[in-house]
This record gives structure tokens, C-alpha cells and sequence, in this order.
């Protein structure tokens, strides 16, 4: 009986579930379909750098003697859906099974199990053991907690996979988070170290050439591509960061610097993310660094904290909550996404810095995500799917389980608190004090009401004043309101007005 194992664009491990097993008469099955490559306008750099790096994992697998149908986006008999690439794979081999790791995509889980009921074949839908949290185990773990703090469950993940863990189940170094050594504001000057840029091979100059062609009219700049493309490359860029970036990590967390989109991160959510690279093989190559004094606990733990707290919880709240996670709106946000996420034509220097680092990179790094774009999109009240949409298309490591939960739940306060305990809302002050924005921008951070005030100041509180029945009750925020009502009714009406205005100059394309 042959068997037919689809593997996804972002299924790039050898280790992956519907890889293992392999009977000889077995065929893999690789498709570039427009269908993935258009349900959002990815950046062409994600675009490139994924049909790269599935077509060298088809030629390693084919190299270690799988057989494997590897269908390019520009074959004439390519029907643009994996729907139609299975249908055609089917005709072609005869294969009466199909086996596939569960997608990371709500949308595709539901295509696989539509196949599932049709009987047309036999489908067998693999759980991703890629993950170091199942999905099964993150519903016991949240079942019975009324809140779902990511603190607590990266607690239990430390203990289950014994990282940084000392005898007794204690934490090394005595505490179990270090982030007040981290988060330092950016001192004056601050650069990053060289980051690396991998040699292009025939493989990725064809695709390069196909990306070009076909997803110019894309957002975003496809060259220069310095993408590793091949796990052995993704392995480089991590040795690189542990190597000579790590020992800084935690303390330029979440500086943020004009001109520098990459500081001290680490730059391999996209491997990570594809497959290239697994999550444990990271932390214990983080954890070896600090055993061996080469980086320090407040870096290391933070670091590890991003991926076997952040990562996986994000995850798991994606398949706890959807598919009704994907309607929440909490504050009915409905405001058009304005053009300027699109083409950085603004005024505002901190959006302008973030959303060029994602037109030039298709990266920026967290803090611009969530403080500035995140932010803005926030207090401006944009359409919660329209910002999730632009999220989705915008990064190359953007997958619905993690992009969702991360733009909805942390970014917007859309999911109501299942994620966060209060909106990440900030006014100016916050990216005055950890960028250096604010230095050449044409906006004054000390300003809420005057000509030149910086728009994230008045929007900030009115932000707050209206949507304070939604608020008011939290506990985390009493000493905001207490402020605001303290400001007297001429200064709140002038704040008011000027948030007013701010979003006017908005949908007229001015601010
Ligand atoms: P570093 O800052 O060096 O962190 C190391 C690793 O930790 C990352 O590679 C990533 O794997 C993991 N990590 C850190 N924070 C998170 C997090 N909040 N959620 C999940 N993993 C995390 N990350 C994505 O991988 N894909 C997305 O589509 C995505 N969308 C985001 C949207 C918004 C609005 C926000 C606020 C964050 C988003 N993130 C997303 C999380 C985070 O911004 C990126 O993982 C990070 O910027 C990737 O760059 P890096 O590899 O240099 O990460
Ligand atoms: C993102 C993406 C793109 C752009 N193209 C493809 C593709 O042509 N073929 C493919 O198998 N996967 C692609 N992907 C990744 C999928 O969208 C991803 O597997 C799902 O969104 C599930 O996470
Ligand atoms: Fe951004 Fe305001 Fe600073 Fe300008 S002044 S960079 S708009 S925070």
C-alpha cells in the first residue's frame, strides 16, 4: 500500500511525525501552491525564503533515498491548492493513504479533516512532537486555572524539560525569572554586532528569480536576501547568536534604535518556526553557554523564557480558544488599517523606523511589534483582523498559531485578558525612554495637546477614558484612572479633542 506524507511549507524537520515509519514504495509530497502563498500577501522575502528552504529539505530527503513529488509553484500542471496537489499525487501513485503532521493553521486543520470525512482515502492527521508542549497537555495544565498566566506554565515546562533546574527542583539561581537585570533603555551609540549573510545557491537564485516574477506587487523588498535557507545554515545563525550576541540579550531586550532592526535578538523564529530548527536543541545550547560562563543567568533565563514559556504558551492558548479566538474583539475595534503600515509615510519616527525594518527585512524585532505598531494599532482602535491580517503577511515567521495570539491576544487586548492581564497601552514616554526615536522625530513625547504633541500621548488617554467601563474593574490599573480623574474637565476635554484630531490626520493620510 503506498502511503502519501504531505509535508507543509513549515514542516522542515526530518524528526516530523508523518516522517516517520517510512515503508519503501512511500512518497512524500511537497507542493508551492498559490493558495499559501496569496490567502495573505506574504512578504516576498518569506515567500523566497520558504520555497527555498522546503526545495533543499526535498533534496536532503531525497538525498538520504525518500522518494519525494516536489511540485514548483511554476509547473504548468500545478493546480494552486494542496487540495488539488493531493487529488493529482492520488491519481498519480495510487497511494491509499495519506499521513500528515497537524498543520499550524486552524483553516488547513479543517481542510485535513474534511478529507478525513470524505473517505476518499485514508488520512491520518500526526500530532507535532516538534512542540515541547502537546496540545492535549496544555488543555489539562489550563483546565483548571481561572487564568491562564504564561509565568506559571513556563514554571512547569522548566521542570518537565529540566532546564536550569538544580537539585530539589529548585531554579538555578535561586529564582525562576531575571528579568529586572534586563530591559535596559539603549545607551547612547548603541550598534549591533555584523550579522551573518549566507551564500546563495543555484536553488535560491531560481527562487529568487520565481519570487521576484510572480510577488513583486507584494509589500516588501526581496533583496538583499540574507536568509539561511538549510538547517545547517539556520544552526550557524544560532551558534553565531549564542556565541556573540546572547551575553547581551537580556539587557538590550527592549531598547530600540533608529537605523538597527536587530540589536541583540536572536533572529530565528523563521527557522524555528520552519522546522530548521527545534526549541530544545536552542535552550540547551543557551543553557551549556551560561554553565559554561560564557553568557550570564539574566540573559540565558530570559532568552529560554521566549521559548519554552512564551512560544509554547502562545500556542497553546491558538488551539485552546479557536476557532472563536479568531472573532474576539474586545474593545469593537473597527478602525481602517491607514496606509501608513503599508508604506511608512508618517510623521511618527517610531512607526516609520518599524515598519521600514519590516518592508526591508520582514523582521522587526518584539518591542517594535508590540510597543509601537501593537501599540498604535491599540489606541487608534484598528480593526482587529485587518492589524492581525498585516501581521500575518508582513513577517516570515508569521503562522496563524503564533501571529494570532500574539497581535489579538498581547498586542490588542482583543481576547479580553485570556493573555494578558492588562492592555500593553503606552503613551510616548514609554519609546522616549527605550529608543532613540524620538530624537529626530517631528513629534514633541513631552506634548499631549500642542501642534507638535506626539500623537501616542492624547490617543493613550483617550484611549483609557473610552474604554473605561471595560476597564475600570481591572486590578492592575486603578492608579491610571486615579490620574486621569484627577486631571480636571477643561484638560480632559482638550485631550480628548486632540486624539480627535490625531485620528483625523490619520484617515486623512497627515499624520
Ligand atoms: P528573540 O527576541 O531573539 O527571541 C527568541 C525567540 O523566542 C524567538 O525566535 C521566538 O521563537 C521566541 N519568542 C519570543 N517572544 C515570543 C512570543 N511572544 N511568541 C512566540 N515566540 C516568541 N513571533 C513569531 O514567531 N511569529 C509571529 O508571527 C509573531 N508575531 C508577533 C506579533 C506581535 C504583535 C508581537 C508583539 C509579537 C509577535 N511575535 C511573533 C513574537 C516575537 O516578536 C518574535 O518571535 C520575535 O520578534 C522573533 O525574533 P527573534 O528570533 O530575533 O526573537
Ligand atoms: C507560508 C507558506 C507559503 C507562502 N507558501 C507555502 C507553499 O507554497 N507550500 C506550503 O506547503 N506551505 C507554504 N506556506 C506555509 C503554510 O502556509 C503553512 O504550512 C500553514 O500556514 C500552516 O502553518
Ligand atoms: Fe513616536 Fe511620539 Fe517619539 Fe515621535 S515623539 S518617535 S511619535 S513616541
Amino acid at each position: 500500500m503506498t502511503t502519501l506524507r504531505l509535508v507543509l511549507g513549515d514542516q522542515l524537520s526530518v524528526s516530523l511525525s508523518s516522517l516517520q515509519g517510512m515503508a519503501a514504495g512511500d512518497v512524500v509530497l511537497m507542493c508551492e501552491v498559490m493558495e499559501e502563498a496569496t490567502y495573505v500577501p506574504h512578504h516576498p522575502k518569506k515567500i523566497a525564503f520558504l520555497f527555498s528552504a522546503m526545495r533543499h529539505f526535498a533534496a536532503e530527503l531525497k538525498a538520504s533515498g525518500c522518494k519525494v513529488r516536489y511540485v514548483t509553484l511554476d509547473d504548468p500542471a500545478n493546480t494552486g491548492s494542496f487540495a488539488g496537489e493531493v487529488q493529482r499525487a492520488i491519481k498519480d501513485t495510487g497511494a491509499q493513504r495519506l499521513v500528515v503532521t497537524e498543520p499550524g493553521e486552524y483553516r488547513l486543520l479543517e481542510t485535513f479533516k474534511a478529507w478525513q470525512d470524505d473517505g476518499q482515502i485514508k488520512v491520518d492527521i500526526l500530532g507535532d512532537t516538534r512542540f515541547l508542549c502537546d496540545i492535549a497537555e496544555f488543555k489539562a495544565w489550563a483546565a483548571p486555572r481561572k487564568q491562564l498566566r504564561m509565568e506559571y506554565f513556563y514554571r512547569e515546562m522548566r521542570k518537565k524539560h529540566g532546564i536550569l533546574m538544580e537539585k530539589g527542583g529548585k531554579p538555578t539561581g535561586g529564582e525562576w525569572n531575571f528579568d529586572k537585570e534586563n530591559r535596559k533603555p539603549p545607551p547612547r551609540g548603541l550598534t549591533s554586532p555584523q550579522r551573518i549573510s549566507h551564500a546563495k545557491d543555484d536553488i535560491t537564485r531560481d527562487v529568487l528569480k520565481l519570487v521576484k516574477a510572480r510577488f513583486s506587487h507584494h509589500f516588501g523588498t526581496l533583496e538583499p536576501f540574507h536568509y539561511a535557507v538549510t538547517r545547517d545554515q539556520a544552526l550557524i545563525e544560532l551558534d553565531h547568536f549564542i556565541e556573540k550576541l546572547l551575553p547581551k540579550f537580556g539587557e538590550y531586550q527592549d531598547a530600540m534604535v533608529t537605523g538597527e532592526p536587530y540589536l541583540y535578538h536572536a533572529l530565528i523564529s523563521s527557522y524555528l518556526n520552519a522546522g530548521l530548527l527545534l526549541p530544545l536543541e536552542i535552550c540547551h545550547r543557551a543553557e551549556t553557554a551560561y554553565r559554561g560562563g560564557h553568557a550570564p543567568l539574566n540573559a540565558v533565563e530570559g532568552f529560554i523564557r521566549q521559548i519554552l514559556g512564551w512560544r509554547e504558551y502562545v500556542r497553546g492558548i491558538y488551539w485552546l480558544h479557536m476557532p472563536t479566538y479568531g472573532e474576539m474583539n474586545y474593545f469593537a475595534a473597527t478602525e481602517p488599517l491607514p496606509d501608513f503600515y503599508w508604506t511608512a509615510e508618517t510623521k511618527m519616527r517610531c512607526v516609520s523606523e518599524a515598519v521600514k525594518h519590516t518592508r526591508d527585512h520582514a523582521y522587526s524585532h518584539h518591542i517594535q511589534r508590540l510597543m509601537v505598531t501593537g501599540n498604535f494599532a491599540l489606541l487608534a482602535g484598528l480593526d482587529v483582523k485587518e492589524v492581525q491580517d498585516w501581521y500575518l503577511a508582513v513577517y516570515s515567521d508569521a503562522y496563524e498559531w503564533v501571529e494570532m495570539p500574539n497581535t489579538l491576544g498581547m498586542a490588542l487586548f482583543g481576547d479580553g485578558g485570556i493573555m494578558g492581564s492588562k492592555p500593553y497601552a503606552a503613551s510616548g514616554k514609554y519609546i522616549r525612554k527605550m529608543s532613540n526615536f524620538c530624537d529626530t522625530c517631528l513629534y514633541n513625547p513631552e506634548l499631549t495637546t500642542e501642534d507638535n504633541a506626539c500623537p501616542f500621548n492624547a490617543l493613550y488617554w483617550d484611549f483609557m477614558a473610552r474604554n473605561e467601563d471595560k476597564l475600570t474593574q481591572n486590578h492592575r490599573l486603578p492608579f491610571i484612572y486615579a490620574t486621569w480623574n484627577k486631571f480636571d474637565k477643561a484638560k480632559q476635554k482638550a485631550i480628548r479633542a486632540k486624539a480627535a484630531e490625531v485620528l483625523g490626520d490619520m484617515r486623512k493620510g497627515a499624520l
